[in-house]
């Protein structure tokens, strides 16, 4: 996925790389090129139009490092906002323990195979016993698919054949979990063809009974826009705190990826990218980015050339300070030497501390 929009925006950003002055006439043309390009690539229009207008507001007034080219400089900023877009940090889960996590979306999003992709990912990161509670009632062969991937994934397992009370399965999954000192359960729940009261009630009542830690939804990122509304409404409902966007491996434009965070405002705490249980992996907004982007090379030159700038900046403050140290003289004149090293006790000065020159404008 994703290679559409990638060679979309490489060919809009490939001419702006080059050059060595930015224009208002040859950004504005390469922006408007990235905007096409996260349309076409069913990003909300929304997003795509605050996400130009960032990247124009930070390019604008950004001094120009030394040893890259203002287009260069682009590449990063865009880059940037990228990551911002898909969500810096916040993809860490509750520290609760055990810790209850409560999987729910639409139907064939990837619910109950995510449950077993996240309990073996989590116990890979340290947890103990994972415990997988079968919710879905509606389904015999439901319960039996997520029956075996659990043995797979060496996951203890609740199911409940019989009862069709929701939330009772639910508790009851919550008592043997506990019993067998299970550090993380996880519920998987049913899916509906699309959103409907019943399908909510259910899970409220049910998340009312286990009261979890973590409520994620299991998004189709192929679905695009669509996928984006279907966490709005379920956000609205169950105060969601975390998303798992599946099918990544398939030919998804990428559109709900860019578009999900920043809508509803949860995070995307994993991805799904392919049908084995270990296709799955923890959201690095990053590296998706630059894999979107697909000009790594650009982006650590610029990042380079920033950090040689900031060791300069380093030396020569480490120098002034030191220098300032060295040289008397450069006290001001209505100033005695403070007694004690330390600028924060008051120096015999006629001056108030607020009013001081700073190191810097001393030397
Ligand atoms: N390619 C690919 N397939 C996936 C991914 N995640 C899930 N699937 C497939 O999607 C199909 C549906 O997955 P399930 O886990 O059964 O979906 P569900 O949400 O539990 O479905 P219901 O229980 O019917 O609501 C299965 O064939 C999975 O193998 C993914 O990340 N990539
Ligand atoms: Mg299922």
């Amino acid at each position: 996925m994703f290679e559409s929009l990638t060679d979309k925006l490489s060919t809009a950003l490939r001419n702006l790389r080059g050059v060595g002055q930015l224009t208002e006439a040859n950004m504005e043309m390469a922006l408007q090129d990235v905007r096409t390009a996260l349309l076409s690539a069913d990003v909300h229009f929304r997003v795509a139009r605050e996400f130009i207008e960032k990247v124009k507001a930070k390019a604008v007034g950004q001094e120009v490092l030394k040893g890259v080219n203002p287009g260069q400089q682009i590449v990063k900023i865009i880059n940037d906002e990228l990551t911002a877009l898909l969500g810096e940090g916040s993809t860490a889960l509750s520290a609760a323990r055990p810790l209850k996590v409560l999987m729910v979306g639409l139907h064939g999003s990837g619910k109950t195979t995510s449950t077993a992709k996240l309990g073996r990912l989590l116990k890979k990161k340290g947890y103990s016993k994972p415990f997988a509670v079968a919710c879905d009632i509606y389904r015999p062969a439901a319960i039996d698919q997520l029956e075996i991937l659990a043995k797979q994934e060496e996951l203890g397992f609740y199911a409940d054949r019989v009862s069709r009370d929701v939330p009772a399965i639910g508790a009851a999954g919550l008592a043997a979990a506990k019993a067998a000192n299970a550090d993380l359960i996880l519920f998987d729940t049913a899916g509906r063809l699309q959103i409907d009261a019943d399908l909510i009630q259910e899970v409220k009542n049910l998340r009312d009974r286990v009261q979890p830690d973590e409520i994620i939804l299991v998004a189709d990122g192929a679905l695009g826009q669509e996928a984006v509304n279907v966490a709005k409404t379920f956000h609205d409902a169950l105060q969601l705190t975390g998303l798992i966007l599946t099918k990544l491996d398939g030919d998804a434009r990428g559109g709900a990826a860019l578009s999900i965070k920043s809508i509803t405002g949860v995070p995307i705490k994993f991805v799904g990218t392919g049908e084995k249980t270990a296709d799955f992996d923890v959201f690095y907004p990053d590296r998706l980015a630059s894999r979107i982007l697909g000009m790594g090379d650009v982006v650590s030159l610029v990042e380079k050339a920033a950090e040689v700038i900031d060791q300069k900046e380093a030396e020569r403050m480490a120098e002034t300070k030191s220098s300032t140290r060295r040289r008397p003289s450069a006290w001001p004149r209505r100033c005695a030497r403070p007694t004690s090293p330390s600028r924060t006790s008051s120096p015999r000065c006629s001056r108030s501390r607020s009013s001081a020159p700073s190191a810097a404008s001393w030397a």
